[in-house]
């Protein structure tokens, strides 16, 4: 019991605990608490059109964000690109300024002016998120620049998509990190997909994203995204690598989001992926896979899933309920804390 509780006890699991039963317990109790806030955001966003903001889900690639943020400590920093709700709550980003900020809410975490694209949580570690595809790949390059420069013992962390690879700020940047031996780690997750378009119709036969990075003399691991402690353990062992001042590091993360680019909808029906395709990226969930992994010694896992299941559909809901009650922003502070604000 002493484990349940240990699990139950954190959705932030770090890998400062010595048992890695508890840490594995932990790391699935965060995915399915990603899993179920997006659910429920997905249906409230799709039965009540309220939220004025697109809207990207993870559903399906929580293994990536989670096992990531485990190996982290809250002093490095986290970025991330438009789908950023699951990098932001694995972080440790409060739950209801994420909502408020997806109604546009003045207790937003960015005041009501960002939207689901533009996550911060500046206490939890988690510096920035933005649609511009590339963008925080320069901004995190540029954060791990400022943290080699102050000799700080923190790790920069970058998430981006496949399509994010092919910008030309990924090559300026991941040669200026190599070049400069900067304390930043890049993670891919490729899930092979750019809206619609898929892998092979974007980057030609035979070449790779991390043989890309590689190019630049990053060493790169590339893991089954889908398999949280895999990915907590490449994570952990590139963050090491990092703070120890050896330069960056690159992880690509092979993974599946299932439903639409953006909005709360399944995709299939329009002809880009075949509905097969998607179930059997389904058959490879990632917190079906962890739960399997973890029956052995903990014969109750279902029970404990489907607990928390109900415990963050309900943290989720009141989040919603407390987004909707909240103010408004003034018109007439339209610019405060952005660029036109500056005097
Ligand atoms: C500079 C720039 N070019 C194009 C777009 C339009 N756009 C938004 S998301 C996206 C696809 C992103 O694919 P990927 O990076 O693989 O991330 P995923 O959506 O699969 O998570 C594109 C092309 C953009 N937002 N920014």
């Amino acid at each position: 019991m002493t484990v349940t509780r240990a699990a139950e006890a954190s959705v932030h699991p770090r890998i400062d605990s010595e048992d890695t039963h508890v840490n594995d317990l932990q790391l699935l109790r965060a995915m399915v608490r990603v899993r179920c806030v997006e659910e429920v955001l997905a249906d409230v966003y799709r039965d009540e059109q309220e939220m004025r903001t697109p809207v990207h889900f993870s559903i399906g690639q929580e293994a990536t964000a989670v096992g990531v943020c485990a190996a982290l400590r809250t002093e490095d920093i986290v970025y991330s690109g438009h789908r950023c709700h699951a990098h932001y709550l694995a972080k440790g980003g409060d739950l209801r300024a994420m909502v408020a900020e997806l109604y546009g809410r003045e207790s937003g975490c960015a005041a009501g002016r960002g939207g689901s694209v533009h996550l911060v949580d500046e206490a939890a570690g988690f510096g920035a998120s933005s649609a511009i595809l590339g963008e925080m790949i320069a901004v995190a390059t540029g954060t791990a620049w400022a943290f080699a420069r102050e000799r700080a013992p923190r790790v920069a962390v970058t998430f981006f998509g496949d399509g994010a690879s092919e910008e030309g700020v990924f090559h300026e940047s991941l040669n200026f990190a190599a070049l400069r031996r900067l304390p930043v780690l890049y993670v891919c997750e490729n899930n092979q997909y750019s809206l619609t378009s898929p892998l092979p119709a974007r980057q030609p036969a035979g070449t790779g994203i991390g043989e890309r990075a590689g190019g630049y003399g990053i060493p790169v691991s590339r893991v089954d995204g889908n398999d949280v402690t895999a990915v907590r353990s490449a994570a952990a062992a590139a963050v090491e690598h990092c703070r120890a001042g050896r330069g960056p590091r690159f992880l690509e993360l092979d993974t599946y989001r299932w439903r639409e680019h953006v909005g709360p909808n399944w995709d299939h029906e329009h002809g880009g992926r075949s509905r097969a395709e998607v179930r059997s990226w389904m058959r490879r969930c990632p917190i079906a896979r962890a739960t399997a992994a973890l029956r052995g010694g903990e014969p109750s896992v279902e029970k404990l899933v489907t607990a928390w299941e109900e415990e963050f559909r309900a943290e989720a809901r009141t989040a919603v309920a407390h987004a909707k009650s909240a103010a408004w922003p003034k018109v007439g502070d339209l610019l405060a804390g952005t660029y036109g604000d500056m005097k």
